[in-house]
Protein backbone atom coordinates (compact mmCIF):
# COMPACT_ATOMS: atom_id res chain seq x y z
CA UNK A 1 0.00 0.00 0.00
CA UNK A 2 1.72 3.44 -1.00
CA UNK A 3 -0.58 6.82 0.67
CA UNK A 4 0.06 9.66 0.50
CA UNK A 5 -0.92 13.34 1.22
CA UNK A 6 -2.29 16.26 -0.54
CA UNK A 7 -2.63 19.27 0.77
CA UNK A 8 -3.96 22.71 -0.44
CA UNK A 9 -3.85 26.40 0.95
CA UNK A 10 -6.66 28.23 -1.21
CA UNK A 11 -7.84 31.43 -0.99
CA UNK A 12 -10.52 30.96 1.57
CA UNK A 13 -9.28 26.87 3.14
CA UNK A 14 -6.80 24.38 3.86
CA UNK A 15 -7.59 21.04 2.71
CA UNK A 16 -5.99 17.78 2.73
CA UNK A 17 -6.38 14.49 0.83
CA UNK A 18 -4.68 10.92 1.51
CA UNK A 19 -4.83 9.09 -1.56
CA UNK A 20 -4.01 5.24 -1.62
CA UNK A 21 -2.07 4.96 -4.94
CA UNK A 22 -2.43 1.16 -5.07
CA UNK A 23 -6.08 1.26 -4.56
CA UNK A 24 -6.40 3.73 -6.93
CA UNK A 25 -8.79 5.46 -3.76
CA UNK A 26 -9.36 8.91 -1.93
CA UNK A 27 -8.77 7.44 1.88
CA UNK A 28 -9.71 10.78 3.68
CA UNK A 29 -10.61 14.54 2.48
CA UNK A 30 -10.73 17.16 5.42
CA UNK A 31 -10.48 20.51 5.05
CA UNK A 32 -10.28 23.83 7.55
CA UNK A 33 -12.26 27.01 6.75
CA UNK A 34 -10.22 30.05 7.66
CA UNK A 35 -13.46 32.23 8.14
CA UNK A 36 -15.38 29.48 10.04
CA UNK A 37 -12.68 27.97 11.92
CA UNK A 38 -10.34 30.80 12.52
CA UNK A 39 -12.93 33.60 13.16
CA UNK A 40 -10.52 35.26 15.45
CA UNK A 41 -8.26 36.48 12.57
CA UNK A 42 -11.38 38.49 11.34
CA UNK A 43 -10.73 37.23 7.90
CA UNK A 44 -14.03 35.41 6.91
CA UNK A 45 -13.56 34.87 3.10
CA UNK A 46 -9.63 33.93 3.93
CA UNK A 47 -8.18 37.83 3.49
CA UNK A 48 -8.39 41.13 4.78
CA UNK A 49 -11.46 42.99 3.34
CA UNK A 50 -10.46 46.82 4.68
CA UNK A 51 -7.41 47.00 2.40
CA UNK A 52 -7.91 50.56 0.07
CA UNK A 53 -6.86 51.14 -2.99
CA UNK A 54 -6.94 47.39 -4.52
CA UNK A 55 -4.51 45.83 -1.86
CA UNK A 56 -5.41 42.49 -0.80
CA UNK A 57 -3.26 40.83 2.45
CA UNK A 58 -3.96 37.74 4.30
CA UNK A 59 -2.38 36.67 7.58
CA UNK A 60 0.39 34.13 7.37
CA UNK A 61 0.15 33.08 10.75
CA UNK A 62 -3.54 32.23 10.11
CA UNK A 63 -2.39 29.51 7.49
CA UNK A 64 0.29 28.14 9.93
CA UNK A 65 -2.76 27.35 12.52
CA UNK A 66 -4.79 26.30 10.13
CA UNK A 67 -2.09 23.50 9.43
CA UNK A 68 -1.57 22.46 12.77
CA UNK A 69 -5.23 22.35 13.37
CA UNK A 70 -6.11 20.27 10.12
CA UNK A 71 -3.45 17.45 11.08
CA UNK A 72 -4.77 17.88 14.96
CA UNK A 73 -8.79 17.38 13.20
CA UNK A 74 -6.96 14.55 10.88
CA UNK A 75 -5.70 13.07 13.74
CA UNK A 76 -8.57 12.90 16.15
CA UNK A 77 -10.12 10.53 13.23
CA UNK A 78 -8.05 8.57 13.65
CA UNK A 79 -5.71 9.16 10.46
CA UNK A 80 -2.25 7.39 10.96
CA UNK A 81 0.43 9.41 9.86
CA UNK A 82 2.56 6.78 10.06
CA UNK A 83 1.43 5.25 7.09
CA UNK A 84 2.12 8.21 5.14
CA UNK A 85 4.91 7.85 2.45
CA UNK A 86 5.52 11.45 0.65
CA UNK A 87 3.70 14.94 0.99
CA UNK A 88 3.21 17.59 -1.76
CA UNK A 89 0.95 20.87 -1.74
CA UNK A 90 -0.84 23.13 -3.78
CA UNK A 91 -0.72 27.02 -3.16
CA UNK A 92 -3.07 29.66 -4.31
CA UNK A 93 -0.91 31.67 -7.02
CA UNK A 94 1.56 34.68 -6.40
CA UNK A 95 1.06 35.19 -2.87
CA UNK A 96 4.00 35.74 -1.28
CA UNK A 97 5.43 35.57 2.68
CA UNK A 98 8.68 37.37 3.80
CA UNK A 99 10.82 36.20 6.33
CA UNK A 100 13.94 37.35 8.25
CA UNK A 101 17.03 35.74 8.19
CA UNK A 102 16.46 33.77 11.38
CA UNK A 103 13.98 31.91 9.54
CA UNK A 104 15.69 28.35 8.60
CA UNK A 105 17.43 28.65 11.83
CA UNK A 106 13.72 28.70 13.53
CA UNK A 107 12.55 25.78 11.73
CA UNK A 108 15.49 23.92 12.19
CA UNK A 109 14.65 24.15 16.07
CA UNK A 110 11.04 24.02 15.95
CA UNK A 111 9.71 22.17 19.27
CA UNK A 112 6.51 19.78 19.04
CA UNK A 113 5.75 21.34 22.49
CA UNK A 114 4.42 24.36 20.99
CA UNK A 115 3.15 25.38 17.60
CA UNK A 116 4.31 26.42 14.45
CA UNK A 117 2.49 30.35 14.87
CA UNK A 118 3.70 30.58 18.06
CA UNK A 119 7.28 29.97 17.09
CA UNK A 120 7.47 31.03 13.67
CA UNK A 121 5.54 34.78 14.53
CA UNK A 122 9.00 36.10 15.29
CA UNK A 123 10.38 35.23 11.87
CA UNK A 124 8.02 37.70 9.33
CA UNK A 125 9.74 40.92 8.39
CA UNK A 126 6.09 41.47 6.78
CA UNK A 127 2.78 41.10 8.91
CA UNK A 128 0.42 40.58 5.81
CA UNK A 129 0.72 38.13 2.64
CA UNK A 130 -0.37 40.18 -0.39
CA UNK A 131 -2.08 37.67 -2.41
CA UNK A 132 -3.32 36.47 -5.95
CA UNK A 133 -6.85 39.37 -5.41
CA UNK A 134 -4.32 42.59 -4.79
CA UNK A 135 -4.89 44.91 -7.91
CA UNK A 136 -3.00 47.67 -6.13
CA UNK A 137 0.72 47.86 -8.05
CA UNK A 138 0.14 49.15 -11.40
CA UNK A 139 2.38 51.93 -11.11
CA UNK A 140 4.90 49.29 -10.13
CA UNK A 141 4.02 47.02 -13.50
CA UNK A 142 4.64 49.80 -15.30
CA UNK A 143 7.85 50.62 -14.15
CA UNK A 144 8.97 47.25 -14.24
CA UNK A 145 8.21 47.02 -18.03
CA UNK A 146 9.66 50.39 -18.69
CA UNK A 147 12.97 49.17 -17.24
CA UNK A 148 13.45 45.95 -19.28
CA UNK A 149 12.22 47.74 -22.46
CA UNK A 150 8.76 47.62 -22.50
CA UNK A 151 6.25 45.08 -21.91
CA UNK A 152 6.73 42.17 -24.97
CA UNK A 153 10.11 42.34 -23.39
CA UNK A 154 8.10 41.35 -19.77
CA UNK A 155 6.02 38.42 -21.59
CA UNK A 156 9.08 37.18 -23.88
CA UNK A 157 11.42 36.55 -21.10
CA UNK A 158 8.41 35.68 -18.32
CA UNK A 159 5.35 34.22 -20.17
CA UNK A 160 3.04 37.48 -18.75
CA UNK A 161 3.15 40.86 -19.28
CA UNK A 162 3.81 42.62 -15.63
CA UNK A 163 0.44 41.98 -13.72
CA UNK A 164 -0.60 43.49 -10.95
CA UNK A 165 -1.49 40.37 -8.62
CA UNK A 166 2.05 38.54 -9.79
CA UNK A 167 4.61 38.59 -6.92
CA UNK A 168 7.40 40.39 -8.88
CA UNK A 169 5.21 43.75 -8.83
CA UNK A 170 4.58 42.70 -5.26
CA UNK A 171 7.73 42.80 -3.95
CA UNK A 172 8.76 46.14 -5.92
CA UNK A 173 6.01 47.72 -4.00
CA UNK A 174 7.06 46.78 -0.46
CA UNK A 175 10.52 47.65 -1.15
CA UNK A 176 9.69 51.17 -2.77
CA UNK A 177 7.21 51.45 0.13
CA UNK A 178 8.97 49.60 3.10
CA UNK A 179 12.78 49.69 2.35
CA UNK A 180 13.94 48.60 6.23
CA UNK A 181 11.30 45.69 5.95
CA UNK A 182 12.97 44.70 2.40
CA UNK A 183 16.15 45.10 4.01
CA UNK A 184 15.61 43.28 6.94
CA UNK A 185 13.87 39.75 4.88
CA UNK A 186 16.36 37.13 4.41
CA UNK A 187 13.89 35.32 2.07
CA UNK A 188 10.85 35.47 0.03
CA UNK A 189 8.62 32.60 -0.50
CA UNK A 190 5.18 32.30 -2.56
CA UNK A 191 2.04 30.50 -0.29
CA UNK A 192 3.49 27.03 -2.28
CA UNK A 193 7.02 27.06 -0.94
CA UNK A 194 6.36 28.91 2.45
CA UNK A 195 4.28 25.98 3.27
CA UNK A 196 6.71 23.04 1.89
CA UNK A 197 9.69 24.51 3.69
CA UNK A 198 7.71 24.12 7.04
CA UNK A 199 6.89 20.30 5.72
CA UNK A 200 10.41 19.79 5.12
CA UNK A 201 11.87 21.81 8.08
CA UNK A 202 14.30 24.47 5.96
CA UNK A 203 14.14 27.14 3.03
CA UNK A 204 12.81 24.87 -0.03
CA UNK A 205 12.76 25.65 -3.86
CA UNK A 206 9.63 27.23 -5.44
CA UNK A 207 8.71 24.41 -8.44
CA UNK A 208 8.52 25.84 -12.17
CA UNK A 209 4.43 25.70 -12.47
CA UNK A 210 4.21 28.56 -9.83
CA UNK A 211 7.88 30.22 -10.36
CA UNK A 212 5.86 30.95 -13.80
CA UNK A 213 3.38 33.70 -11.92
CA UNK A 214 5.98 35.87 -10.85
CA UNK A 215 7.29 37.86 -13.93
CA UNK A 216 10.75 37.11 -12.59
CA UNK A 217 11.67 33.38 -13.92
CA UNK A 218 12.56 33.13 -17.30
CA UNK A 219 10.74 30.31 -19.57
CA UNK A 220 13.47 29.47 -21.62
CA UNK A 221 16.07 28.45 -18.49
CA UNK A 222 13.45 28.19 -16.13
CA UNK A 223 15.58 30.27 -14.42
CA UNK A 224 15.19 33.78 -12.25
CA UNK A 225 15.70 36.43 -15.22
CA UNK A 226 18.91 38.99 -13.72
CA UNK A 227 17.33 41.58 -16.40
CA UNK A 228 13.66 41.16 -14.59
CA UNK A 229 15.47 40.78 -10.86
CA UNK A 230 17.05 44.11 -11.43
CA UNK A 231 14.10 46.02 -12.75
CA UNK A 232 11.70 44.54 -9.97
CA UNK A 233 14.06 45.59 -6.75
CA UNK A 234 17.64 45.55 -5.05
CA UNK A 235 19.53 42.35 -4.27
CA UNK A 236 16.26 40.39 -5.25
CA UNK A 237 18.46 37.31 -6.08
CA UNK A 238 19.87 36.53 -2.67
CA UNK A 239 16.46 36.71 -1.22
CA UNK A 240 14.61 34.42 -3.46
CA UNK A 241 15.18 30.16 -3.12
CA UNK A 242 16.05 28.44 -6.48
CA UNK A 243 13.35 27.22 -9.09
CA UNK A 244 13.43 23.67 -9.49
CA UNK A 245 11.24 21.04 -11.47
CA UNK A 246 7.97 20.39 -9.65
CA UNK A 247 8.43 16.85 -8.91
CA UNK A 248 11.86 17.81 -7.10
CA UNK A 249 11.99 15.87 -3.53
CA UNK A 250 12.85 18.06 -0.96
CA UNK A 251 14.17 15.59 1.87
CA UNK A 252 12.29 13.83 4.74
CA UNK A 253 9.40 15.28 6.35
CA UNK A 254 10.67 17.99 9.55
CA UNK A 255 11.29 16.25 12.93
CA UNK A 256 8.22 18.63 14.36
CA UNK A 257 5.54 16.87 12.14
CA UNK A 258 7.08 13.12 13.41
CA UNK A 259 7.10 14.32 17.14
CA UNK A 260 4.08 16.02 16.92
CA UNK A 261 2.00 14.18 14.64
CA UNK A 262 3.28 10.64 14.14
CA UNK A 263 4.47 11.07 10.60
CA UNK A 264 7.57 8.58 10.02
CA UNK A 265 10.69 9.84 9.89
CA UNK A 266 11.26 8.40 6.38
CA UNK A 267 8.38 10.22 4.85
CA UNK A 268 9.69 12.03 1.93
CA UNK A 269 8.25 16.27 1.02
CA UNK A 270 8.01 17.23 -2.63
CA UNK A 271 8.27 20.78 -3.33
CA UNK A 272 4.75 22.39 -3.60
CA UNK A 273 3.43 24.07 -6.97
CA UNK A 274 0.55 26.61 -7.68
CA UNK A 275 -3.30 25.67 -7.53
CA UNK A 276 -4.17 25.94 -11.07
CA UNK A 277 -0.91 23.92 -11.80
CA UNK A 278 -1.98 20.86 -9.14
CA UNK A 279 -5.90 21.19 -10.64
CA UNK A 280 -4.17 20.43 -14.25
CA UNK A 281 -2.65 17.35 -12.98
CA UNK A 282 -5.45 16.47 -10.85
CA UNK A 283 -7.62 16.96 -13.75
CA UNK A 284 -5.52 14.49 -15.99
CA UNK A 285 -4.59 17.14 -18.11
CA UNK A 286 -0.90 16.97 -18.15
CA UNK A 287 -0.43 16.19 -21.77
CA UNK A 288 -1.78 18.22 -24.12
CA UNK A 289 -5.27 18.40 -25.59
CA UNK A 290 -7.56 19.08 -22.62
CA UNK A 291 -8.85 22.37 -22.00
CA UNK A 292 -10.33 22.65 -18.16
CA UNK A 293 -12.25 24.54 -16.93
CA UNK A 294 -12.10 25.95 -12.97
CA UNK A 295 -14.85 27.10 -11.52
CA UNK A 296 -13.72 28.54 -8.16
CA UNK A 297 -13.66 32.11 -6.30
CA UNK A 298 -11.63 33.19 -9.63
CA UNK A 299 -12.65 31.00 -12.55
CA UNK A 300 -9.69 30.00 -14.43
CA UNK A 301 -8.94 28.12 -18.06
CA UNK A 302 -5.77 26.40 -18.30
CA UNK A 303 -4.30 23.55 -20.98
CA UNK A 304 -1.25 21.99 -21.38
CA UNK A 305 0.55 23.68 -24.11
CA UNK A 306 3.03 22.07 -26.78
CA UNK A 307 5.55 25.27 -26.83
CA UNK A 308 4.57 28.29 -25.14
CA UNK A 309 2.74 30.43 -26.71
CA UNK A 310 2.04 34.21 -25.01
CA UNK A 311 -1.03 36.41 -25.33
CA UNK A 312 -0.80 39.28 -27.34
CA UNK A 313 -3.88 41.19 -25.96
CA UNK A 314 -1.65 40.60 -22.56
CA UNK A 315 -4.44 38.95 -20.58
CA UNK A 316 -2.84 34.99 -20.83
CA UNK A 317 -0.09 33.25 -18.73
CA UNK A 318 2.38 30.82 -19.74
CA UNK A 319 3.69 28.63 -16.39
CA UNK A 320 5.69 25.75 -16.37
CA UNK A 321 3.61 22.60 -16.47
CA UNK A 322 4.52 20.23 -13.34
CA UNK A 323 4.89 17.30 -15.52
CA UNK A 324 7.37 19.14 -17.79
CA UNK A 325 6.92 21.71 -20.64
CA UNK A 326 4.27 24.47 -20.31
CA UNK A 327 0.46 25.46 -19.35
CA UNK A 328 -1.63 27.93 -20.42
CA UNK A 329 -3.52 30.16 -17.83
CA UNK A 330 -6.76 32.48 -18.04
CA UNK A 331 -7.51 33.68 -14.95
CA UNK A 332 -11.63 35.58 -14.05
CA UNK A 333 -11.23 37.18 -11.21
CA UNK A 334 -14.94 37.55 -10.94
CA UNK A 335 -16.15 33.84 -10.55
CA UNK A 336 -18.19 32.78 -7.64
CA UNK A 337 -17.84 35.97 -6.54
CA UNK A 338 -20.39 37.59 -9.01
CA UNK A 339 -22.57 33.91 -9.12
CA UNK A 340 -22.80 34.33 -5.19
CA UNK A 341 -23.35 38.03 -5.45
CA UNK A 342 -26.46 37.40 -7.61
CA UNK A 343 -27.58 34.21 -5.80
CA UNK A 344 -27.95 36.81 -2.39
CA UNK A 345 -29.59 39.86 -4.26
CA UNK A 346 -31.94 37.44 -5.46
CA UNK A 347 -32.18 35.56 -2.22
CA UNK A 348 -31.51 31.96 -3.74
CA UNK A 349 -29.91 28.81 -2.81
CA UNK A 350 -27.70 26.73 -5.36
CA UNK A 351 -30.67 24.52 -5.94
CA UNK A 352 -33.60 27.41 -7.47
CA UNK A 353 -30.25 29.08 -9.09
CA UNK A 354 -30.30 26.31 -11.40
CA UNK A 355 -33.79 24.66 -11.31
CA UNK A 356 -36.18 27.90 -10.89
CA UNK A 357 -33.93 30.50 -12.02
CA UNK A 358 -32.10 29.40 -14.92
CA UNK A 359 -34.96 26.83 -16.36
CA UNK A 360 -37.19 30.26 -16.96
CA UNK A 361 -35.04 31.99 -19.27
CA UNK A 362 -34.23 30.98 -22.90
CA UNK A 363 -31.06 30.78 -24.02
CA UNK A 364 -29.42 34.10 -24.88
CA UNK A 365 -31.55 35.53 -22.33
CA UNK A 366 -33.41 37.74 -24.94
CA UNK A 367 -30.55 39.92 -25.54
CA UNK A 368 -30.51 41.10 -21.86
CA UNK A 369 -26.96 40.95 -20.53
CA UNK A 370 -24.70 42.17 -17.83
CA UNK A 371 -20.70 42.67 -17.07
CA UNK A 372 -20.34 40.54 -14.12
CA UNK A 373 -17.70 42.82 -12.67
CA UNK A 374 -18.38 43.44 -8.96
CA UNK A 375 -14.47 43.22 -7.96
CA UNK A 376 -11.99 45.00 -10.52
CA UNK A 377 -11.78 42.30 -13.27
CA UNK A 378 -8.40 40.91 -14.39
CA UNK A 379 -9.44 38.96 -18.06
CA UNK A 380 -10.42 42.18 -19.44
CA UNK A 381 -8.13 44.47 -17.24
CA UNK A 382 -11.27 46.63 -16.12
CA UNK A 383 -10.90 48.71 -12.98
CA UNK A 384 -14.73 48.89 -11.96
CA UNK A 385 -17.36 50.55 -9.97
CA UNK A 386 -19.29 47.06 -10.06
CA UNK A 387 -21.66 45.28 -12.73
CA UNK A 388 -22.99 46.76 -15.59
CA UNK A 389 -26.60 45.50 -17.03
CA UNK A 390 -27.28 45.72 -20.76
CA UNK A 391 -30.48 46.99 -20.32
CA UNK A 392 -32.69 49.53 -17.35
CA UNK A 393 -35.68 46.46 -17.28
CA UNK A 394 -35.77 45.21 -13.97
CA UNK A 395 -33.95 41.48 -14.25
CA UNK A 396 -36.17 38.86 -12.61
CA UNK A 397 -34.11 36.13 -10.71
CA UNK A 398 -34.05 33.97 -13.94
CA UNK A 399 -32.96 36.29 -16.20
CA UNK A 400 -29.99 37.52 -13.72
CA UNK A 401 -28.84 34.30 -12.87
CA UNK A 402 -28.89 33.42 -16.98
CA UNK A 403 -27.06 37.14 -17.65
CA UNK A 404 -24.34 36.10 -15.07
CA UNK A 405 -23.21 32.71 -16.60
CA UNK A 406 -23.78 33.28 -20.22
CA UNK A 407 -21.35 36.60 -19.93
CA UNK A 408 -19.08 34.86 -17.72
CA UNK A 409 -18.15 31.98 -20.29
CA UNK A 410 -18.88 33.97 -23.54
CA UNK A 411 -15.82 36.57 -21.88
CA UNK A 412 -14.14 33.38 -21.12
CA UNK A 413 -14.58 32.40 -24.83
CA UNK A 414 -13.92 35.67 -25.91
CA UNK A 415 -10.04 35.76 -24.30
CA UNK A 416 -9.25 32.33 -24.93
CA UNK A 417 -9.55 32.61 -28.91
CA UNK A 418 -5.53 33.26 -28.31
CA UNK A 419 -4.71 29.66 -27.30
CA UNK A 420 -5.76 28.48 -30.83
CA UNK A 421 -6.88 25.28 -29.38
CA UNK A 422 -10.74 24.50 -30.77
CA UNK A 423 -11.05 22.10 -27.90
CA UNK A 424 -12.69 18.81 -28.46
CA UNK A 425 -14.14 18.53 -24.53
CA UNK A 426 -13.94 20.53 -21.29
CA UNK A 427 -12.95 19.52 -18.41
CA UNK A 428 -14.81 21.61 -15.48
CA UNK A 429 -14.04 21.13 -11.94
CA UNK A 430 -14.12 23.64 -8.73
CA UNK A 431 -17.20 23.67 -6.48
CA UNK A 432 -19.63 25.32 -9.17
CA UNK A 433 -19.23 22.19 -11.59
CA UNK A 434 -21.07 20.31 -9.22
CA UNK A 435 -23.80 22.50 -10.61
CA UNK A 436 -25.80 20.73 -13.62
CA UNK A 437 -27.55 23.83 -15.07
CA UNK A 438 -24.27 25.97 -14.71
CA UNK A 439 -22.05 22.85 -16.78
CA UNK A 440 -24.88 22.70 -19.37
CA UNK A 441 -24.03 26.55 -20.21
CA UNK A 442 -20.27 25.85 -20.58
CA UNK A 443 -21.22 22.64 -22.88
CA UNK A 444 -23.76 25.54 -24.97
CA UNK A 445 -21.46 28.55 -24.83
CA UNK A 446 -18.21 26.79 -26.60
CA UNK A 447 -20.09 23.93 -28.21
CA UNK A 448 -18.58 20.92 -26.80
CA UNK A 449 -19.83 18.03 -24.18
CA UNK A 450 -18.51 18.58 -20.56
CA UNK A 451 -16.75 15.94 -18.44
CA UNK A 452 -16.57 16.30 -14.51
CA UNK A 453 -14.49 14.03 -12.44
CA UNK A 454 -15.73 12.30 -9.49
CA UNK A 455 -12.80 14.28 -7.28
CA UNK A 456 -13.25 16.68 -4.55
CA UNK A 457 -10.86 19.20 -5.78
CA UNK A 458 -8.50 18.87 -8.36
CA UNK A 459 -6.12 21.07 -6.99
CA UNK A 460 -5.57 19.07 -3.54
CA UNK A 461 -5.89 15.75 -5.35
CA UNK A 462 -3.58 17.02 -8.37
CA UNK A 463 -1.18 17.79 -4.59
CA UNK A 464 -1.59 14.11 -3.90
CA UNK A 465 -0.91 13.10 -7.01
CA UNK A 466 2.39 15.77 -7.50
CA UNK A 467 3.68 13.87 -4.10
CA UNK A 468 3.43 10.40 -5.41
CA UNK A 469 4.84 11.31 -8.94
CA UNK A 470 7.94 12.26 -7.07
CA UNK A 471 8.09 9.68 -5.35
CA UNK A 472 8.75 7.79 -8.59
CA UNK A 473 5.21 6.75 -9.53
CA UNK A 474 4.11 7.08 -12.78
CA UNK A 475 1.78 9.46 -13.36
CA UNK A 476 -0.30 8.11 -16.60
CA UNK A 477 -1.15 5.22 -14.05
CA UNK A 478 -1.80 7.87 -11.28
CA UNK A 479 -4.49 9.34 -13.51
CA UNK A 480 -5.43 6.79 -14.85
CA UNK A 481 -6.54 6.01 -11.20
CA UNK A 482 -7.57 8.93 -10.38
CA UNK A 483 -8.22 12.03 -12.95
CA UNK A 484 -11.29 9.64 -14.92
CA UNK A 485 -14.31 11.28 -15.61
CA UNK A 486 -17.62 10.30 -14.43
CA UNK A 487 -19.75 8.33 -15.87
CA UNK A 488 -23.46 10.02 -15.72
CA UNK A 489 -21.80 13.60 -15.36
CA UNK A 490 -21.05 14.43 -19.11
CA UNK A 491 -23.32 17.06 -20.28
CA UNK A 492 -23.75 17.33 -23.96
CA UNK A 493 -24.37 20.54 -25.89
CA UNK A 494 -27.98 21.77 -27.26
CA UNK A 495 -27.16 21.98 -30.75
CA UNK A 496 -29.90 24.90 -30.57
CA UNK A 497 -28.21 26.86 -28.02
CA UNK A 498 -25.08 26.67 -29.46
CA UNK A 499 -26.29 28.23 -32.99
CA UNK A 500 -27.96 31.21 -30.27
CA UNK A 501 -24.30 31.65 -28.56
CA UNK A 502 -22.55 31.41 -32.11
CA UNK A 503 -24.59 34.44 -33.05
CA UNK A 504 -24.71 36.10 -29.93
CA UNK A 505 -20.57 36.01 -29.19
CA UNK A 506 -20.20 39.08 -31.39
CA UNK A 507 -23.14 40.90 -30.04
CA UNK A 508 -21.43 40.36 -26.70
CA UNK A 509 -18.12 41.77 -27.70
CA UNK A 510 -19.32 44.69 -29.24
CA UNK A 511 -21.65 45.60 -25.46
CA UNK A 512 -17.91 45.04 -23.65
CA UNK A 513 -16.17 47.39 -25.85
CA UNK A 514 -18.99 49.99 -25.64
CA UNK A 515 -18.60 50.19 -21.87
CA UNK A 516 -14.73 49.66 -21.58
CA UNK A 517 -12.75 51.05 -24.26
CA UNK A 518 -12.03 54.62 -23.93
C1 LIG B 1 -4.28 32.53 -11.23
C2 LIG B 1 -4.89 33.23 -10.08
C3 LIG B 1 -5.91 32.51 -9.26
C4 LIG B 1 -5.30 31.98 -8.00
C5 LIG B 1 -6.42 31.47 -7.10
O1 LIG B 1 -3.42 33.34 -11.95
O2 LIG B 1 -4.57 34.34 -9.77
O3 LIG B 1 -6.52 31.47 -9.98
O4 LIG B 1 -4.34 31.00 -8.28
O5 LIG B 1 -5.94 30.77 -6.02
Amino acid sequence: MSLVLGLDSSTQSLSAVILDTEKGIVMANHSVNFGEDLSHYSQPHGYDETGERGEVHSNPLMWLEALDLLLTQLAEGNIDFSKIEAVSGSGQQHGSVYLKANFNDVLEGLTAQSDLKTQLANCLSRFSSPIWMDSSTSEECAEIAQAVGGNEVVCSKSGSVAVERFTGPQIRKFAETDPDSYAETGTIHLVSSFFASILAGKTVAIDHGDGGGMNLMNLSNLDWDQDLLDATAIGLAGKLPPCAPSNSKSGPISHYFVKKYGFSPTCETIIWSGDNPCSLIGMGAASPGKVVISLGTSDTLFAAMPAPKTDPNGFGHVFGNPAGGYMSLICFKNGSLAREAIKEKYELNWNSFEKDALSQTPAGNNDLMMLPFYEPEITPAIDTEGPVFSSDHHYSSGEAVRAVLESQFLNMRAHSDWLGVSPSRIYLTGGASENDGIAQVVANVFGVPVDRLDVPSSATIGAGMRAAHGLGEDLDDLESKFSKPKEGLTVEPDPTACDIYNEFLPKFKAFLAEQFTS
